[in-house]
């Protein structure tokens, strides 16, 4: 595309508290954002990372250098998003960060079509339900202050973050205090097929799903758990493609997903994850890495799609920002964010902003 310059970013967002999984704790977060210019307008992508490859194999500045040695030329070389990912389909891994330059590459379409990215991903809803993902914490009576914290503010249902001896106590904990809320689990691959008697305790508190409670590369050991244990599994890490998708569904690892477009590489194969979904009626619901509210623009718009059936992990920027670097920051009303019916993003980048938290850029 002719872009007249390509700006790689890292970004730095101070969080309000830090978050904290069994993989570990995120205290800032570190972002690669790219900006393309074309005609006078910046178009945007994020690459969602961590600071430390504790979600995926990927890093920040991993990512950065992905982009600068990859997806930095295929923007400019590519002349359709098509073209686009193909180029990206000859490099292994790094999802994040091609996800990054697509999404990009999706901003330009919306615009210059003057179709709401909503139509370009065929969401068929107005809203996103908002869910809230809440980090371990340090007792379960801190758990429990925190989900009420949320619940008021209006979010839909509850995500517990757990992890081997902060499990059972926890969730019991929260069901006792709300017996009707909406409650699930998230494990990120802390426990092993070994471990399921833990995990069958936690079939008594009515869980919507548990997330990803075995290996990141693993589906074979959750479809020997689904025996075992009552509660619904839902695969976060293990899916990376529809392809994935079909495979885990098939030998039984899974009743329901956790659609990241960026863990997918993008909106397009998100699109192919959601076809596969609603045509083998499985339910899915869109994910969330803490974007900013570039990240966040792509996830609230892929939470209209079809398959979504589930309240998703996207959040007002409040949720985890002092501020956000969009000019009207993504708000939340009665438990959910509107899907925009303009083109564009959730609203435009603030430069301003964008570049204050910036610590380091190359410009090509
Ligand atoms: O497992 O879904 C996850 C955050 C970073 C990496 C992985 C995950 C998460 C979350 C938070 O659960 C989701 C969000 O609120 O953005
Ligand atoms: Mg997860």
């Amino acid at each position: 595309m002719n872009f007249s310059e390509i700006e790689v970013r890292h970004v730095e967002l101070p969080l309000k508290e830090p978050f904290k999984t069994s993989f570990g704790i995120i205290q800032k977060r570190n972002l690669a954002v790219i900006a393309a210019k074309k005609d006078g307008k910046y178009f945007y992508g994020e690459a969602s990372a961590q600071f430390a490859p504790l979600y995926n194999h990927e890093t920040t500045t991993s990512d950065i250098d992905f982009i600068v040695k990859f997806v930095v030329p295929a923007l400019k070389e590519a002349e359709s998003i098509e073209e686009y990912n193909q180029k990206m389909s000859t490099y292994r891994g790094n999802p994040l960060a091609k996800a990054a330059g697509e999404f990009l590459l999706y901003h330009v379409k919306s615009v210059e079509e003057q179709k709401p990215l909503k139509e370009i991903v065929g969401a068929n809803k107005e809203y996103a339900e908002c869910g809230v993902s809440v980090g371990i914490q340090e007792s379960p009576t801190k758990l429990v202050e925190k989900v009420s914290k949320y619940k008021q503010e209006g979010f839909g249902r509850a995500k517990i973050k757990i992890k081997p001896g902060k499990d059972v106590e926890y969730i019991k904990a929260v069901r006792e205090e709300f017996p009707e809320y909406e409650l699930m689990a998230d494990a990120n691959s802390a426990y092993r097929l070994e471990d399921a008697e833990i995990l069958q305790h936690l079939d008594k508190f009515d869980l919507t799903m548990i997330e990803q409670p075995l290996s990141h590369r693993d589906i074979i050991d959750h479809a020997k758990l689904a025996d075992k244990i009552e509660t619904s599994i839902c695969l976060d890490e293990s899916i990376r493609s529809a392809e994935d998708v079909r495979k885990a569904a098939e030998i039984g690892a899974c009743e329901v997903i956790n659609l990241k477009p960026q863990r997918a590489g993008g909106l397009k194969e998100a699109m192919k994850i959601d076809r596969y979904c609603r045509e083998k009626g499985i339910s899915a619901w869109i994910g969330g890495h803490l974007e900013s509210g570039i990240g966040a623009s792509f996830a609230v718009v892929a939470s209209g799609m079809p398959s979504i059936t589930f309240s998703n992990d996207v959040a007002p920027s409040q949720r985890y920002f002092y501020e956000d670097v969009l000019k009207e920051e993504i708000e939340m009303n009665g438990g959910r964010i509107k899907i925009p019916e303009e083109p564009g993003l959730y609203s435009e980048v603030d430069r301003e902003v964008l570049e204050r938290y910036t610590t380091e850029k190359e410009v090509f």
